[in-house]
């Protein structure tokens, strides 16, 4: 039986980055998260008697939001709907099995890299046919129903069983399948990879540490990396996914994984260590001695890809986000291949990966990805590095200073200030945008400003158009400081201020990076005047 549910709308359910993420409570409210989901189904068409794919990454909360979605679909006239088991898909395998069975779209329930918890974060998202994030047009009109829905429809069975793999009808007709996405998503890296010369590259001792930091890739790292690729048991830590991470933010970086990273810069460290976010489509990379930063990964990656059988054939192109640095831009030019520059989200690169001008995506929030999925992925990252790796017979750190000889290296860092005041936080930003017409031509210490603006993006193929989208001051010689608000954060604004230097001397390739970056980190503070209008002395997180 299906029930039409008078309801009243929420005012604050705009989409972020990459979609509606808030604390558990706020998603607790009564009809919440049906309002937002009935305001998806409100937003598109042609769905009756089509597929749905739903899965999150097994985050407190997930199963209950799981049942209310599946009720949903059904009440809504989806045909069929895909679960993942236990409820659990990680974001990019659920990009995969959208495309792979040509599902209409896909609900992912997911704050990736947040932490998760009765009190932490929790997020709803919708995916397009191509597995990718919906794109703005989508979103807004998901975010205008919101603000005026007034009923929701749902199906009053009881709840399914989400740990029993395999089909069965659901009263009213719909189909439910409850899959294992670990096979497919294992089948689908075969593909790509050499998994055969990874093998026996670890059969050689070389050794590997993957934190799957108690997320959603822990079972699919255990079987790709121990079970098919040999790595000895307890290569990949923290594998047992858990409602709350273990108390951790499932943020792979070196101060979130600050374990690994600390035995990845001492004595005796792994060949090779490697970890993934909450939702799986986040990496971290370092080496024995060396972390890589996201976004020279890219470049790295980029340049190499040819390396592995499924870019075998060379890339059509390669694009990254805005504040992402340009080390990737010196491999196009050199391949002469397309480079397209994007807002933060990985929803803008989907239409350049559907009209085949880009193959490998990248962001420095340590995202990258290619045109196998439609969502940035973790475990790709991880195996197209090992893949690098096991054909050059090198180390990461001789990869890394390879590449900078022959590309001049991007010192790069990203300052973060989180739960600042969102008044003042606007304020911030409404000061730079004043100053974008005076700033060309003013001197701070040794840099002098060549160009200033908020960033807008022009869609090469749908041709629409993404404004404010972060503000930027680019100096004579190549340097740049970006400022932006996050969209993904659930508590007051985080300001994000990214830094960037060019350095062509291979001379001068081994500074410590914060020294490097010290007169662009001068010149950022007296531009945006960060310490008295945030009230912070010191970021809150550095990488
Ligand atoms: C999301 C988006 C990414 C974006 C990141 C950070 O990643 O998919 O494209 O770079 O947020 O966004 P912001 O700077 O606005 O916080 P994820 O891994 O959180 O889904």
């Amino acid at each position: 039986m299906i029930k039409s549910v008078s309801t009243t709308p929420y005012q604050d359910q705009k989409p972020g980055t990459s979609g509606l993420r808030k604390k558990v409570p706020v998603f607790q409210q009564p009809n919440y998260a049906e309002n937002f989901i009935q305001s998806i189904f409100d937003s598109l068409e042609g769905f009756q008697g089509k597929c749905l794919v739903i899965g999150g990454d097994g985050r407190y909360y997930n199963r209950e939001v799981i049942q209310k979605a599946i009720k949903m679909a059904a009440a809504n006239g989806f045909g069929k709907v895909i679960v993942g088991k236990g409820g659990i898909l990680s974001t990019p395998a659920a990009s995969h099995i959208i495309r792979k069975y040509k599902a209409f779209g896909g609900i992912i329930l997911s704050a990736s890299h947040n932490p998760g918890g009765p009190t932490e974060d929790f997020g709803i998202k919708y995916n397009i046919s191509n597995g990718g994030p919906a794109p703005e047009k989508i979103t807004d009109a998901i975010y205008a129903r919101t603000k005026v829905i007034d009923t929701y429809k749902i199906a009053d069975f009881a709840d399914v069983n989400l740990d029993r793999i395999g089909k069965d009808e659901l009263p009213g007709g719909t189909i439910l399948s409850v899959l294992d996405s670990v096979e497919d998503y294992t089948a689908l890296m075969e593909e790509l990879f050499d998994f055969p010369a990874i093998r026996n590259l670890i059969s050689l001792g070389f050794r590997i540490a993957f934190d799957a930091m108690s997320a959603v890739t822990g079972p699919y790292a255990k079987e790709i990396f121990e079970n098919r690729l040999g790595a000895p048991s307890g290569s990949v830590r923290n594998f047992m996914p858990l409602p709350d991470f273990g108390g951790h933010h499932p943020d792979p970086n070196p101060v979130h994984a600050k374990e690994l990273y600390d035995e990845m810069m001492g004595d005796d460290a792994p060949d090779f260590g490697a970890a993934s976010d909450g939702d799986g489509d986040r990496n971290l990379i370092i080496g024995r001695g060396i972390f890589v930063t996201p976004s020279d990964s890219l470049a790295i990656l980029a340049a190499n890809a040819n390396l592995a059988p499924g870019y075998s054939g060379g890339l059509a192109g390669i694009a990254r986000s805005m504040p992402t640095s340009g080390a990737a831009d010196r491999v196009a030019e050199k391949r002469g291949i397309g480079m397209y520059e994007t807002p933060t989200g990985w929803k803008f690169f989907g239409n350049l990966l559907d009209a085949g001008m880009a193959t490998i995506c990248g962001e420095e929030s340590a995202g990258t990805g290619s045109n196998h999925v439609r969502e940035k992925d973790g475990l790709w990252a991880v195996l197209l590095w090992l893949n690098i790796l096991a054909v050059r017979g090198e180390s990461v750190q001789e990869i890394v200073t390879q590449h900078w000889q022959t590309y001049g290296r991007n010192y790069y860092s990203r300052h973060d200030y989180e739960g600042v005041d969102t008044e003042a936080a606007n304020g911030l930003v409404t000061n730079l945008r004043s100053q974008l017409a005076s700033l060309p031509g003013q001197s701070f210490g040794p840099l002098k400003v060549e160009k200033a603006d908020d960033f807008a993006y022009h869609d090469p193929v749908d041709k629409s158009v993404s404004e404010h989208q972060g503000i930027r001051i680019l100096f004579e010689g190549g340097s740049r400081v970006v400022f932006r608000l996050s969209g993904t954060g659930t508590s007051g604004a985080t300001l994000r201020v990214y830094l960037e230097r060019f350095e062509a001397d291979s001379t001068r390739h081994n500074i410590e990076t914060q020294h490097a970056l010290a007169d662009i980190i001068a010149a950022a503070e007296t531009i945006a005047d960060i310490r008295s209008r945030t009230g912070r002395d010191a970021p809150s997180v550095i990488t």
